[in-house]
């Protein structure tokens, strides 16, 4: 069988996208997705991301394959890559166009900007921490600078779900911090049932925050928009950083601002088209 795909990233964080609007499920399996993000024997990428058709009040569906073949829930570059993807299948021009999409999350809204960039709702940050879910046990259910033994140090860590896991822990020095050894230490700790994303951040100031990232079934990438918007929240909640803040990652920045307001956190950020091909399964 061959396949049509395009390749899309955000900062660095990259997907191959399938145009899936013909079938209800991925016309792919998460064995195939596997083989196709394999970086050597593969197209290369950290997800394969499928445009699904739409339920009766949303535009379009939104699944994700990791590039280890499990399935999350939501995916913030991923859906950045997805909206410009589908205006680009639309045909679509529009500026301020934005999309209702459903995922396994529930409804995000992505929003084109006239600068390339695309904005998303992405809802509201969940703190209860049997929905993480982690067994850890918080302060009033919620887990924030709550003590974690991880490769024989204390962690002071805390929880945020944007519809996927997070763990956040604050650091002095992120570049300092061995990601590759300690970062599957934390994905499969047994407090996190689901296993978990996890951000390690640096504060620079409280408007500008540094992250570095191991992604739960795809390790460690250039960013994560989940990860940035749910380590903002984390920040605000340990009185370390602003409700509007730039999050530096290794493949570049996202703007993050949890209002106030709606509860609600917004993300901006690039997200473009790298290639399109044929890929033979
Ligand atoms: O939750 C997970 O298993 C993540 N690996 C999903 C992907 C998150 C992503 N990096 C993001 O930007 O939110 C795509």
């Amino acid at each position: 069988m061959v396949i049509e795909f395009s390749k899309y990233q955000g900062l660095g964080n990259d997907f191959i996208l399938i145009d899936n609007r013909h079938a209800a499920e991925p016309i792919i399996t998460p064995e195939q997705a596997i083989a196709i993000c394999d970086r050597h024997f593969g197209i290369g990428g950290d997800g394969v991301i499928f445009a699904l058709p739409g339920k009766a009040s949303t535009d379009y569906s939104m699944r994700i394959y990791n590039s280890d073949g499990s399935e999350p829930e939501m995916c913030g570059n991923g859906i950045r890559c997805l909206a410009k993807f589908i205006a680009d299948l639309e045909a679509n021009t529009e500026v301020n166009k934005s999309y209702q999409i459903d995922t396994l999350a529930g409804l995000i809204v992505p929003k084109l900007e006239n600068n390339a960039e695309v904005t998303v709702d992405m809802g509201e940050p969940e703190l209860s921490a049997p929905k993480i879910p982690t067994t850890l046990a918080g302060i009033e259910g919620k887990v924030i600078a709550q003590p974690l033994e991880v490769a024989d140090r204390t962690w002071l860590v805390t929880t945020v779900s944007m519809g996927n896991p997070h763990c956040i822990t604050f650091v002095e020095d992120s570049v300092a911090i061995a990601l590759e050894q300690i970062g599957p230490l934390f994905e499969h700790h047994p407090v996190f049932p689901q296993r978990t994303n996890t951000e390690f951040i640096e504060v620079v100031k409280p408007d500008y925050i540094k992250m570095r990232v191991w992604e739960r079934g795809a390790g460690i990438t250039l960013a994560c928009g989940t990860g940035a918007c749910a380590s903002v929240v984390a920040g605000v909640l340990n009185n370390q950083c602003d409700r509007l803040c730039t999050v530096e990652l290794p493949g570049g920045c996202l703007q993050i601002n949890w209002s106030a307001t709606d509860n609600r956190v917004y993300m901006t950020g690039p997200a473009s088209e790298v290639f399109r091909g044929q890929y033979s399964l």
